[in-house]
């Protein structure tokens, strides 16, 4: 009795005399992260995990160590979720279309034509809305720590240039591997293919599909112009990216060590929008030098494809879906008032 109570009080005395020196001393080990992503270096994936690199080398003392892995050279989106999921990997950044194996609420951001521009966008995702789907991978072995910008996305082809919806009938249309994608191209008339974003550029070039549908950004960055002649802007969805951390391995981590990490990721997350956003400025007049040929969709044109799409977004709902989008709206209303 005598024996605990010493016990006590040493390990409380200790206790006491430590905390300070914690609080000062940053509880923060040497370590390698390996970020992986599925665009190239020179792309803005590519340069907000270059910036995300950055900011934790400088908010560590250079202790924790990022390195970017692009090309998807530690994988797909899916093989990469998986290796974080399984403490093989730390950290990614992919599509949200990509987790809906996982958690299958994110398919409410894969229907089309819900944002009008990229203001609702970041109000809704970094909102209690973003913020609850992003909760729902704890349980997953995931943290979903900020949303990027990916962007709208746009039509390509090697076929003709599509002004309207019909010009779509036939063609073989990489999608992402997500069911609310392929249903939606199939109502538009065209052969929905899922495939990897890894396989898509040999795909498009060996013909095995005519097409894909990506942010302009994308086009450029992954070269998509060299096996794509016509480009059709259609903004039918705006798409985010995740960055993503192995639960497993940031559970391991101190609490000093998940402060940087959150808020370097909350800076990278400033960085790329803005520089995404820029970016796909310049990206249309780049395009057309690069010999594509452009066009836009017609407001009526766009007006015919929600009408078409219908059904696939009834499905959703059916699917169990209804209250999640409803919600999802009632979030962008708010914004727009
Ligand atoms: C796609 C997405 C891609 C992402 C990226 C490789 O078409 O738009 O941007 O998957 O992480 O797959």
């Amino acid at each position: 009795m005598k024996l605990l109570r010493s016990v006590l009080l040493a390990t409380g005395l200790a206790a006491a005399i430590l905390a300070p020196v914690a609080a000062s001393a940053q509880d923060i080990k040497p370590r390698l992260i390996r970020f992986g992503y599925g665009l190239s270096e020179n792309s803005n994936q590519g340069r907000a995990v270059k910036f995300f690199v950055e900011e934790m080398s400088k908010r560590s003392g250079g202790k924790l160590k990022v390195k970017g892995f692009a090309d998807a050279s530690l994988g797909s989106d899916i093989q990469m979720q998986n290796a974080l999921i399984g403490g093989a990997q730390e950290m990614m950044v992919g599509s949200t279309a990509t987790l809906v194996g996982i958690v299958k609420d994110f398919a409410v951001f894969d229907l089309p034509f819900l944002f009008n521009n990229e203001q609702e966008a970041d109000a809704v995702f970094d909102g209690p809305f973003g913020q609850k789907l992003a909760a729902k991978l704890n349980e997953k072995g995931l943290v979903g720590l900020v949303y990027w910008e990916n962007g709208f996305r746009n039509l390509t082809n090697s076929k003709r240039p599509v002004e309207k919806v019909e010009d779509l009938k036939g063609i073989k249309l990489r999608v992402m591997q997500n069911p609310v994608y392929i249903d939606m191209f199939n109502s538009f008339g065209a052969n929905a293919v899922p495939l990897s974003f890894s396989e898509l550029f040999t795909a498009m070039e060996t013909g095995t599909v005519d097409g894909q549908e990506n942010p302009v950004t994308t086009i450029q960055s992954s070269k998509f112009y060299e096996v794509q002649k016509y480009l059709t802007i259609s903004k039918h969805v705006y798409s985010p990216w995740i960055v993503l951390a192995s639960k497993r391995w940031y559970d391991g981590l101190s609490n000093d060590e998940r402060t940087i990490i959150n808020e370097a990721a909350a800076a990278s997350r400033d960085f790329e929008r803005k520089d995404s956003r820029e970016a796909s400025k310049q990206s249309i007049a780049y395009l057309k030098d690069k010999g594509m040929q452009i066009n836009e969709l017609s407001n009526a044109e766009l007006g015919r494809m929600r009408e078409m799409v219908k059904p696939a977004m009834d499905k959703f709902a059916a699917e169990g879906g209804a209250d999640l989008l409803n919600e999802l709206q009632a979030e962008i209303n708010k914004v727009r008032k």
